[in-house]
């Protein structure tokens, strides 16, 4: 029997216990690796989503994710894309290799990475906080002491990316390796990638391959030039100025900067909850106003999606990604623009693409260059991508078209493992299985029946 024809089998109650068993097996007490063997450590955007399915389990729970991760938190404000499990080897590049050590802005008792991912932080503390208020009143009183302790180190963390990650103030977040984007080898990378000559890159061996299939993990030609880059930031000391000189890869990411919009609407309750002051409140409009008119001039009208800008080429990516979505993420659609948005999604090229097994959104349109239905994030579908459209068309408004993506996306995960990725034409799991984040999300939508 084909993976098309696999029957739907697990319930929703069965899928929920499924899920619980998945966060349970990868928590490493407060906190959780993003996958069993592939990822065996803390990633920061993974650890996010995974708050928002633990917090339907038990908020505090799922307050401690949040409280491990910040704990990590460099002097500039950035929240690392990984925190090291001291007791985990495997992943490669490990805490060696990112040599941070030298990084004055490093944290003093937390192995990382020297680099970050989308900030979908205040939005998680958010969703612990509104889930909190619903389970009696000491629960709803732990989540507010939560979000006061959380808050500052929220507000610095937004504050570095509006700031050091935005020199230019054009409201679009520079970043500064695909790993930063949380879709690494997306083809909105490639001609970035093609235009960096790798230098004296130190031999390494790759881990990844040893627990996935090559054909859907990234080419060594792409690995080459995400080791490059780690390099040329870590003999930078991975000093903010130094890397926006030197750095081979500099791109404007609508995405990410998106999801930073959303996330100061995220910020901007928090403050109202903690009582911030009003200066700190002004900050955070001025952010997310300034991140809706940066991506209101990323907006292609041929294409009626967003283009990601690449600073080195001086030129905007032309590829036909997700991350074209962005204007639907950060909200605030102008009704032209939500009939803009919408009607890309819905045609062809995406939801309505003939092929597709469930209509949920591939990484990368199979209309498009660089499509493959099994590699990466160049086709295959993200569940947990799907829980970012399904929040956002639900705080757009568009009820409808939420409740069936979330129908779908559930569909999808009938039939158990809770894949990394999904092939596109046959919803066959790939990559890696029971995947921390998949399962925290269908724990969310299955809350949400
Ligand atoms: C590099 C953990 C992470 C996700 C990313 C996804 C993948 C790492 C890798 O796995 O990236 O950060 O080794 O491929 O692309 O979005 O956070 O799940």
């Amino acid at each position: 029997m084909s993976t098309t024809d696999r029957p739907i089998a697990l319930t929703p109650e069965e899928m929920a216990a499924q899920a619980v068993a998945v966060l349970r097996a990868n928590d490493l007490g407060g906190w959780t690796k993003a996958a069993p063997r592939l990822y065996p450590h803390q990633w920061s955007w993974d650890s996010a989503f995974i708050a928002i399915g633990l917090a339907r389990l038990d908020t505090r729970r799922a307050a401690q994710e949040l409280r491990v991760l910040f704990a990590a938190q460099w002097a500039t404000g950035m929240v690392p894309h990984i925190v090291f499990n001291p007791a985990a080897s495997g992943y490669f590049p490990d805490p060696e290799r990112w040599g941070i050590t030298t990084a004055p802005a490093r944290p003093s008792d937390a192995l990382t990475s020297g680099m970050c991912q989308p900030p979908v932080h205040a939005i998680a503390a958010h969703a612990i906080w509104a889930i909190a208020q619903e389970r009696g009143e000491a629960e709803a009183a732990d989540a507010t002491a939560f979000l006061r302790e959380i808050y500052p180190r929220l507000l610095a963390w937004h504050r570095y990316l509006a700031t050091e990650r935005d020199p230019e103030r054009s409201g679009l977040v520079t970043i500064y390796h695909p790993w930063e984007s949380g879709a690494d080898n997306s083809p909105a990378w490639d001609s970035a990638l093609a235009a960096i000559t790798v230098e004296d890159l130190p031999p390494y061996e790759r881990h990844d391959l040893k627990h996935a299939d090559p054909s859907m993990r990234p080419t060594m030609a792409e690995y080459d030039r995400y080791l490059w880059i780690v390099e040329v930031m870590r003999r930078g000391r991975y000093d903010e100025a130094t890397t926006y000189r030197t750095n081979p890869f500099l791109v404007k990411a609508v995405w990410f900067s998106a999801i930073f919009v959303a996330a100061n609407d995220a910020l901007l309750e928090i403050a109202a909850i903690v009582d911030a002051p009003d200066a700190d409140r002004a900050h955070i409009i001025e952010w997310r106003d300034r991140g809706l008119r940066g991506l209101d001039e990323r907006w292609e009208a041929n294409l009626n999606l967003c283009l990601d800008y690449d600073l080195r080429a001086a030129s905007p990516i032309r590829v036909q990604v997700m991350g074209g979505f962005a204007p639907l993420v950060a909200g605030h659609l102008t009704p032209e623009r939500r009939a803009a948005v919408l009607a890309t999604l819905d045609g062809p090229a995406w939801l309505g693409h003939p092929r597709l097994r469930w209509p949920v959104p591939p990484s990368t349109s199979p209309e498009g260059p660089g499509f493959d239905p099994r590699r990466y994030w160049r086709g295959p579908t993200w569940p947990v991508m799907n829980w970012l459209f399904w929040w956002a068309l639900r705080r757009a408004g568009e009820t409808e078209r939420a409740d069936a993506l979330r129908r779908a996306s559930l569909n999808q995960l009938r039939g158990g493992g809770f894949g990394e990725y999904y092939e596109p034409f046959t919803g066959e799991p790939l990559g890696s299985l029971d995947q921390s984040w998949t399962a925290a999300m269908a724990l969310d939508w299955i809350a949400e029946q």
